[in-house]
C-alpha cells in the first residue's frame, strides 16, 4: 500500500527494524551514514536497497532536513555500492519512489539500485 510521504516518521517501519537489527537483511554495505542490502523481491539480477541511517520518511524529507554530512555520506555510499558490485561499466539504474504516486511502500527513504542486465525503458508505458 503506497504511503503518504508527508507522514511523520514511523519507528516501527520495516527498514527501521532492519537498522536496529530486529529483522534480518542480507547486507552488502554498512557505514556511518548508510546501509545497503538485497531487496526481498528482486526485480533485476542485482536489486539493492540503500538506506540512510537517520530517521527520514522519503527523499523529500531527507533532502529538506538531512545535514550536509548525512547527504554527502549517503550519496557517496550509493555510488560506492554500485562500484563495489562492478556495475559502473555495464551501467545501472537508481530509483527513489516518493509517496503515493511514486509507489513508495516503506516509509523510510530507500534508493533502489538495479543492474545485472540491460534495464530497458525507464517506465512501463
Ligand atoms: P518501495 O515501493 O519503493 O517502497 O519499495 C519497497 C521495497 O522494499 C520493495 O521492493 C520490497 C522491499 N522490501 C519490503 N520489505 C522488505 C524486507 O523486509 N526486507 C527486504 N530486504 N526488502 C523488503
Amino acid at each position: 500500500m503506497p504511503i503518504d510521504a508527508t507522514q511523520p516518521y514511523d519507528d516501527g517501519n520495516i527498514f527501521a527494524r532492519i537498522l536496529r537489527g530486529e529483522l534480518p537483511s542480507t547486507t552488502v554495505y554498512d557505514d556511518e551514514h548508510a546501509l545497503a542490502f538485497h531487496d526481498i523481491t528482486a526485480q533485476a539480477p542485482v536489486h539493492i536497497l540503500v538506506i540512510p541511517k537517520g530517521r527520514y520518511v522519503s527523499w523529500d524529507d531527507f533532502s529538506a532536513r538531512a545535514t550536509t554530512e548525512e547527504i554527502a555520506g549517503f550519496v557517496r555510499a550509493v555510488g560506492r555500492v554500485a562500484r563495489d558490485l562492478g556495475l559502473v561499466a555495464p551501467g545501472y539504474r537508481l530509483l527513489a519512489n516518493v509517496g503515493s504516486h511514486g509507489g513508495q511502500e516503506v516509509p523510510h527513504l530507500h534508493v533502489h539500485l538495479f543492474g545485472g542486465r540491460s534495464l530497458g525503458p525507464m517506465l512501463a508505458r
